[in-house]
C-alpha cells in the first residue's frame, strides 16, 4: 500500500499488526470469531462478490450478517441489509430499488438473485485495496412519511467520520466490550454496534435480542439499547444492577424519558449517555463520558458536525436553551442522497448544505441540544424504528375491501410510540386484515391495533385529521 493510501474503515479488524490478542473479535449468540477467522470468512465471500454494483444481505442476528457486512466493505461492494422478517413485497421493493445483483444468506423461495450462502468456516487469505473513502458503503432501507421505504446511501467516510466522532466523545476504544442485541438492519445496530466495534477493535458480544438477562450476562462495558430495552432493564432490577460494573451505558434511537433516565441511575449507578442522529445523518449529537449527561438533553455536536436551528422561513432561531426551531445538520457524516430519487435529495436539503432533520429542538449556549419532537405525525417511532404512516397506509388500502386508513402513532409507555390504524371499509373479519397486512410489512410497521370506523375526521381540504385521531385516542385510554 503506498503511504497515501486511504486507512482501512475497519481499521482494527484490518490492522495486520495486532494478531489475535485471545480475545474473540465477535460473538452472537454462542457463536464466535476470532479476529484472524472473521477476516478470513469475511475474505471468502469478497471473493464471491467482488466487482458486483451491491449485494443485498438477509440481515438475521447471526454471526453471518456480520461476516457478510465485513466481505462487503472489505470488496468494496455497497452492502444493502435486509429486515429478516420483510414480507415479500418489502424485500422485493428493496431488492429492485437498490437493483442488487447478489443476494448474501440462505435461499429464499421470493428471491430471483444468485445467492451467494454465507459459510463461517469458510476461509480465504486473499488481499485487497481498501477502497476510495467516497464511495458507498451501504445503502439502507428507511422509511419517509409518505411511500415505499428509501435507500439512504452511506459513504465508507462518512461512516469513518460518524464512528471517529463517537469513539472521541465516549473515549471507546479496543479496550472495551461492546455489548447489545439490536438487528443488525439499522445503523444503531449494525453502523454502531458492528462496523463500529470493528474499527474500534472493541470485542462485539450480540445477544440476539436484547433482553436484560442477556445484557446482564454478557459482562461488557459498552452497552447500547433503545429507550425500551432501557426501559425493560429498568423493569428487571436484578439485570440492572448487573450494569454497575459497566464503563457507559448508552441510549439512542428515541426519546428516552427523565424517569428512565432517573432510574437508570438509581439501578446502575450510571447516568445513561444519550445521542441523537438519523439513518440519513448517522449520529451527530451526543453527550460525553467526560462531560455533563443532562436528563431530556442529547448533548452536542460531535466533531465534524454542525447543528442549527431555523424557524418556518428558515431563518436562523437563537441558541438560548428555550427558542424551538426546526434542527438542521451538516458535516463530515452526512449521507450521499437518497438512491435513485434526486428530487427526495433535493427537498431534504437547504440550498447551503444542511440536512432538513424534520425534528424540533433547542439548543443552549453551551450548544447542548434538547429534541423536542418530530414535524410531522405521519412520522412515528415504536421500540425505536422508524415507520412512516403512508406506508402503512398503502398496505392497508391495498386490501380491496379498505376504502380509507389513516395510521397514527399513540403514547405508549413500552415502545414510546404505538401504531394504531383507524379503517374504513367492509373488512367485517377482525383476522383478515392484519393477515393481509402481515404478507406486506415487517413485524414492528405492522398496526398494534386496528380500529373499524365509519369515516375518518377530515379538514374543508379533505386530509385527515389525525391530530384528532390522537386526541380521541387518548381520551379513551
Ligand atoms: C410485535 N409483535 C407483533 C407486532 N409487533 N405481533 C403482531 N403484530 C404486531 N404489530 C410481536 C413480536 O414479533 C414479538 O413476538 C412480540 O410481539 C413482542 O414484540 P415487541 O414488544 O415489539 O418486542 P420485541 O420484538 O422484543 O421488540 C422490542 C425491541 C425492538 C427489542 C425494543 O423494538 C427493537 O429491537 N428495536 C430496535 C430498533 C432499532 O434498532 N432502531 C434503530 C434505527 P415474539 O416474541 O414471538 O418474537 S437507527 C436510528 O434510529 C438512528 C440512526 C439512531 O439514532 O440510532
Ligand atoms: P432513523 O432514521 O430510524 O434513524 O430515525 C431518526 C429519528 O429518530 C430522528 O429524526 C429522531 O426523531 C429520532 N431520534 C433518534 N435519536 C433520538 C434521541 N436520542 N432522542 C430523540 N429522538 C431521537
Amino acid at each position: 500500500m503506498s503511504a497515501l493510501a486511504p486507512l482501512p474503515l475497519l481499521t482494527a479488524l484490518q490492522d495486520t499488526g495486532r494478531g489475535d490478542d485471545g480475545r474473540d473479535a465477535v460473538r452472537v449468540g454462542n457463536r464466535t470469531l476470532t479476529r484472524t477467522e472473521l477476516i478470513d470468512a469475511a475474505t471468502a465471500v469478497a471473493d464471491r462478490i467482488a466487482g458486483a454494483s451491491s449485494a443485498a444481505i438477509d440481515a438475521t442476528a447471526s454471526i453471518e450478517t456480520v461476516i457478510a457486512v465485513t466481505g462487503c466493505l472489505i470488496a468494496g461492494v455497497p452492502a444493502v441489509p435486509v429486515p429478516p422478517d420483510s414480507g415479500p413485497a418489502e424485500r422485493g421493493h428493496i431488492l429492485k430499488d437498490s437493483a442488487a445483483q447478489i443476494w448474501l444468506g440462505s435461499a429464499r423461495e421470493d428471491v430471483a438473485l444468485p445467492t451467494v450462502p454465507v459459510d463461517a468456516q469458510a476461509r480465504s487469505s486473499a488481499t485487497y485495496h481498501e477502497p476510495d473513502p467516497a464511495t458507498t458503503a451501504m445503502i439502507m432501507y428507511t422509511s419517509g412519511t409518505t411511500g415505499a421505504p428509501k435507500g439512504v446511501v452511506l459513504s465508507r467516510s462518512a461512516i469513518a467520520a460518524g464512528l471517529d466522532g463517537l469513539a472521541e466523545a465516549w473515549q471507546w476504544t479496543s479496550k472495551d466490550t461492546l455489548v447489545h442485541g439490536l438487528p443488525l438492519f439499522h445503523v444503531h445496530g449494525l453502523i454502531l454496534g458492528a462496523v463500529g466495534a470493528l474499527r474500534q477493535g472493541s470485542p462485539l458480544v450480540h445477544t440476539v435480542r436484547p433482553t436484560p438477562d442477556a445484557y446482564a450476562a454478557a459482562s461488557g462495558s459498552l452497552y447500547f439499547g433503545v429507550p425500551t430495552v432501557w426501559s425493560r432493564i429498568c423493569a428487571n432490577p436484578a439485570a440492572a444492577r448487573a450494569l454497575a460494573s459497566a464503563r457507559l451505558l448508552v441510549s439512542g434511537s428515541a426519546p428516552l424519558p427523565v424517569p428512565l433516565f432517573e432510574r437508570i441511575v438509581e439501578l446502575t449507578g450510571h447516568a445513561p449517555i444519550e445521542r441523537y442522529g438519523m439513518s440519513e445523518t448517522l449520529i451527530t449529537v451526543s453527550t460525553r463520558s467526560d462531560g455533563e449527561r443532562r436528563p431530556g438533553w442529547v448533548g452536542g455536536a460531535i466533531a465534524g458536525v454542525r447543528t442549527r436551528l431555523v424557524d418556518q422561513a428558515g431563518e436562523p432561531i437563537p441558541h438560548d436553551g428555550e427558542t424551538v426551531g426546526r434542527l438542521e445538520v451538516t458535516g463530515d457524516t452526512l449521507f450521499d442522497g437518497y438512491l435513485g430519487n434526486p428530487a427526495k435529495t433535493a427537498e431534504s436539503m437547504t440550498e447551503d448544505g444542511w440536512f432538513k432533520t424534520g425534528d424540533i429542538a433547542v439548543i443552549d449556549e453551551h450548544g447542548f441540544h434538547r429534541i423536542v419532537g418530530r414535524e410531522s405525525v405521519d412520522m412515528i417511532k415504536s421500540g425505536g424504528y422508524r415507520i412512516g404512516a403512508g406506508e402503512v397506509e398503502q398496505a392497508l388500502l391495498n386490501h380491496p375491501d379498505v376504502r380509507e386508513a389513516a395510521v397514527i402513532g399513540v403514547p405508549d409507555d413500552d415502545l414510546g410510540q404505538r401504531i394504531v390504524a383507524y379503517v374504513v371499509g367492509d373488512c367485517h373479519d377482525n383476522g383478515a386484515l392484519p393477515d393481509f397486512v402481515a404478507n406486506t410489512l415487517s413485524i414492528h410497521k405492522r398496526p398494534r391495533e386496528i380500529r373499524f370506523v365509519d369515516t375518518l375526521p377530515r379538514n374543508a381540504m379533505g386530509k385527515v385529521q389525525k391530530k384528532i385521531l390522537i386526541d380521541e385516542h387518548s381520551a379513551q385510554r
